[in-house]
């Protein structure tokens, strides 16, 4: 059998991050921003459905990917996207100097450039031996000789996780992905997605499968129940698959609605012909990501209800969302684009994605810009893509009435400007549970009653730690008015917090102060995610075993460190919680629990100086605006370096 090596893009990834949330939908969110990382859904999800050895390598440098092509691979299939076609030649070139024989097949919507900017260039078409230009489990088994319609098994990979940096470095894995559907009929003109599939839907799951793979990943995770991501661009266009995969979810006795949820992307367009409550909540719906685009869009799939009744409907019954805006588009004009914003941050969507519009090539807009005139020949695309890094994907200015630096500004303020109105989306997410609750423990249906109320409660119980600190810091006092009412609200649905929950309060206060003053003098950029090396051996495994072996080839020292202090700080904090709970004095405690009591009990002050030294840093020179775009993004600027001697300047006095 062929030995197969499927890999994403050498590292070191820069500012294309595997952080979706700290990146996009929490970004600029003081020390409310979450971090998270992802995996390769995808290469795992065709690892899965071959049946030759494979090895998944996730985040190689040159050098490893180099290491690994000299064990010797009859294929190495590679995934990359548009923004990363300099790494993938790079990667091309060391496959035919370090391993000859080695044949390369392309995959992944990067794929599109061959068909587009480098379409006819004979040079660059030599650089893979095949190129998938669409689904790839069958490319593949088609390639391999194995049988294309063998049945596709979801996916069982290693799971991803988001949290507060600051709480918990390195939370557990939760939730997995299973696979729906690829491709979009809707065809919008910006969406390379659904070009990519030639306006295809290629069903790759009916409910039934989709069930199936959604409760093997929760029994691989019985202590952490989340939410199970489903890809598919557009799940509720299919209304009655929705409706059987809630039956299914409703009326399972392992899980039922009481630990399941899910999250998937719809339309105003398709959420508009649904109720609420019959055909979402009841279904198990958890999260909805919502292509909220612009409140002037007139693309089809925005138009049905009004949007803001969409959002506020969704989140009044416990299902939370993902708003994306995009801005700059020909209709934008400088006053418009102002209320245009206004309007999305008025939705309060629990979490966002904000982008300046960007036609990738591949699109009908892409093909529109160049045909009018508005984007660069072909040729010249092909000379700047060679050009970059692959880093700073992006275009000469072509919007009517926007640089491209204006637009960024606007999108980059609008996050803010989010904050500043809705707060910390972990407080957004409380709200949104909180509301689920209540509507669940009232509702008629008992199946809400009694299990979907149970779910919405384990989320509430899991955030209340957090509210003292979001409380503290909080923008503004709008902002800081409605996190004491979600405190009000709790208390009144859900009762006293438990000692435990206090105990673990006063930690994430403590947490968060020292973050927010680390912020200020200045926090080391996030490291490089670390190399993993997946093997499918294809050996029998027992049914509750994963598919593969996992080996992390380099140990990755600071995530070690970090992981060790936290597991240290939560076995002082159980012993506390413990004399707590059997009313034991602190006091009188061993000398560690005694400690941790003393710094307890100086909260206030702690408070106090972190709010200080945040004040006290535009003083030494960290203007604000630095802090949060570079340090998040992690670059360094001259500004930058600038304040930082200040900074050193001022620690030696
Ligand atoms: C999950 C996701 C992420 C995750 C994980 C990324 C990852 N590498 O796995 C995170 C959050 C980290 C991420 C980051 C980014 N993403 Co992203 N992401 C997605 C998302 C939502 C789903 C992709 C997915 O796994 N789908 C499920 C799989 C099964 O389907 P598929 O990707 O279509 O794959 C099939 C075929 O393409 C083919 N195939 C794919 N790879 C291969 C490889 C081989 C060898 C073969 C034979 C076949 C094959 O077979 C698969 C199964 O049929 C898509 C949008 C979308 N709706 O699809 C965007 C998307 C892929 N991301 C995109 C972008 C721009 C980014 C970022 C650059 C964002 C940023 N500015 O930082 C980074 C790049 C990160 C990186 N270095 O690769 C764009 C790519 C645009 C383009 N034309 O290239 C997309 C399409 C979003 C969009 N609409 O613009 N992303
Ligand atoms: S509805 Fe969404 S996925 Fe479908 S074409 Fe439009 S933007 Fe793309």
């Amino acid at each position: 059998m062929p030995n197969i090596l499927l890999t994403g893009v050498i590292g070191p990834h820069g500012n294309i991050h595997f952080d979706l949330a700290g990146d996009r939908l929490t970004r600029d969110q003081d020390i409310f921003t979450t971090s998270s990382h992802f995996h390769y859904v995808v290469l795992h999800f065709l690892a899965q459905n071959l049946s030759s050895p494979c090895v998944v390598l996730e985040h190689p440098s040159l050098e490893d990917f180099e290491d690994e092509l000299r064990k010797g691979y009859d294929f190495v299939g590679i995934n990359f996207t548009l923004v990363n076609i300099v790494k993938t030649m790079q990667m091309c070139e060391a496959v035919r100097r370090v391993a000859p024989q080695t044949k390369i097949v392309l995959g992944g919507y990067g794929t599109s450039c061959f068909t587009t900017i480098f379409k006819g260039n004979q040079e660059i078409q030599k650089l893979a031996d095949y190129i998938c230009h669409g689904e790839g489990v069958s490319f593949l088994r088609k390639l391999l000789g194995e049988p294309i319609d063998a049945p596709i098994s979801q996916p069982l990979g290693p799971r991803g996780a988001s949290g507060m940096p600051w709480l918990d470095p390195s939370p557990p894995g939760s939730g997995g992905f299973v696979i729906s559907g690829l491709g979009c009929p809707n065809m919008c003109e910006f969406c390379c997605t659904s070009h990519f599939y030639g306006g295809e839907y290629i069903e790759i799951a009916k409910a039934e499968r989709l069930f199936e793979g959604m409760k093997r990943i929760w029994r691989f995770q019985p202590e952490s129940c989340d939410t199970v991501g489903i890809f598919d661009e557009n799940l509720y266009k299919d209304k009655e698959k929705v409706a059987r995969l809630g039956k299914l979810i409703r009326e399972d006795e392992e899980f039922g609605l009481g630990r399941i949820s899910y999250f998937s992307f719809g339309t105003i367009e398709d959420l508009s012909r649904y109720d609420v409550v019959e055909d979402l909540v009841l279904n198990g719906v958890g999260t909805i990501w919502i292509g909220v685009e612009s409140r002037f869009s007139t693309l089809p799939k925005r138009q049905g209800r009004e949007v803001k009744e969409v959002f506020d409907e969704l989140h009044a019954h416990g299902i939370t969302t993902i708003g994306s805006w995009i801005g700059g588009w020909d209709f934008h004009d400088k006053k418009n684009i102002e209320e245009d914003l206004e309007y999305f941050i008025s939705l309060e969507p629990t979490q966002s994605q904000l982008f300046p519009l960007y036609p990738p090539p591949g699109t009908n807009l892409y093909e529109r810009l160049v045909s009018e005139g508005r984007l660069p020949e072909i040729s010249l695309a092909k000379t700047y893509f060679g050009r970059t890094s692959g880093a700073e994907f992006g275009f000469p200015d072509w919007k009517k009435n926007f640089t491209e630096g204006e637009i960024s500004a606007i999108v980059e303020g609008g996050h803010r400007r989010l904050y500043e109105h809705a707060g910390p989306s972990a407080m957004r997410t409380l709200r949104v549970q909180l509301n689920g609750y209540e509507f669940c423990k009232n509702s008629a249906h008992q199946v809400l009653r009694e299990r979907r109320s149970e779910l919405h409660k384990a989320r509430c119980i899991e955030a209340y730690p957090l509210i003292e600190t979001c409380e503290f810091f909080a923008p503004n006092a709008k902002v800081r008015a409605k996190i004491g009412e979600i405190r009000r609200d709790y208390h009144r649905l859900l009762g006293e917090p438990t000692v435990r929950q206090e105990v673990m309060s006063s930690y994430a206060f403590l947490k968060g102060c020292l973050y927010k003053m680390e912020t200020v003098v200045g926090r080391p950029p996030p490291g490089e995610p670390p190399l993993r090396r997946y093997e499918y051996d294809r050996n029998p495994r027992g049914p509750l075993d994963r598919p593969y072996a996992t080996v992390y080839p380099h140990c990755d020292e600071r995530f070690q460190h970090e992981k060790q202090v936290y597991e240290n700080e939560m076995r002082l904090l159980n012993r506390v919680v413990e004399l707590l709970e059997q009313g034991k004095p602190l006091d009188e405690a061993e000398p560690a629990a005694r400690r941790i009591h003393q710094v307890f009990e100086n909260l206030d002050a702690i408070g106090q100086a972190a709010k200080l030294v945040d004040e006290l840093g535009g003083d030494v020179g960290l203007s604000k605006g630095w802090l949060r775009s570079e340090v998040l993004k992690g670059l360094e600027t001259v500004g930058a370096k600038v304040s930082e001697e200040r900074i050193e300047a001022q620690n030696l006095q």
